[in-house]
């Protein structure tokens, strides 16, 4: 009787001890609460922002890098070229006349382009292989050079003579347009750029070594020198 009187008091206890304890559960609700705090909720919102930087870091990328580009290359360029007067180019970020040179490129072979000009170069020693001169200086000489495809090569000939200061020479026997005469140093401009017709003239009064070819054929030999002297 003693014996089954402690049990009937444990279990009492222990059904108090629920008592108490079931309605705290029961009743608690941080439980759901730290399963959602805790859930892919939380997770799912930070992980968002992650995607909207590399939204963000792509858009501002591509826009300004498309934008900046394009608006400096254009604006820049077109406006140089669209500021200069008719007449005019651009130049070094300036204006200078259509007819000036900007670049040694411009200017015909054998010049360089100094403050807008393309000046003749000096000839050098031996220019276009001619280091003896046929002298054709004599008043009654015939200052004639032949020119042309002759006797198998591309020929000025004679490929190399001298003058008196203020003597003429004359090109003749073929065509201009197929073999273009080009002065590409000396002294002075005197032998004019020639591209059209079968005989010019010109008429040397500086004194210097002139070098002349064919802008056609000149790699194939087709090249000759004046000396002018005293
Ligand atoms: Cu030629």
């Amino acid at each position: 009787m003693k014996e089954l009187r402690r049990l009937v008091f444990a279990a009492a206890a222990v059904a108090a001890s629920a008592a108490v304890l079931i309605p705290a559960c029961s009743t608690e609700p941080p439980r759901p609460d730290a399963g959602v705090d805790a859930g892919p909720v939380d997770a799912g919102a930070d992980a968002g922002p992650i995607a909207d930087a590399g939204a963000d870091a792509g858009a501002d990328a591509g826009v300004d890098a498309g934008l900046d580009a394009g608006a400096d290359a254009g604006v820049d360029g077109g406006v140089d070229a669209g500021a200069c007067n008719p007449g005019l180019k651009a130049c070094d970020g300036g204006c200078i006349s259509s007819a000036s040179c900007c670049f040694s490129a411009e200017c015909l072979q054998g010049r360089t382009c100094q403050a807008g000009a393309c000046v003749l170069q000096a000839c050098g020693a031996g220019v276009n292989g001619c280091t003896t001169f046929t002298d054709l200086s004599a008043p009654a000489a015939d200052r004639t050079i032949t020119f042309g495809f002759i006797g198998g090569s591309f020929v000025f000939s004679p490929k190399c003579i001298s003058v008196k200061q203020g003597q003429s020479v004359t090109f003749t026997g073929g065509d201009f347009s197929v073999h273009p005469l080009l002065q590409t140093c000396g002294p002075v401009e005197a032998i004019a750029h020639t591209t059209s017709g079968t005989t010019a003239s010109f008429t040397l009064n500086t004194t210097g070594d002139y070098g002349y070819l064919c802008e056609v054929h000149h790699t194939l030999g087709m090249s000759g020198a004046i000396r002018v002297v005293p």
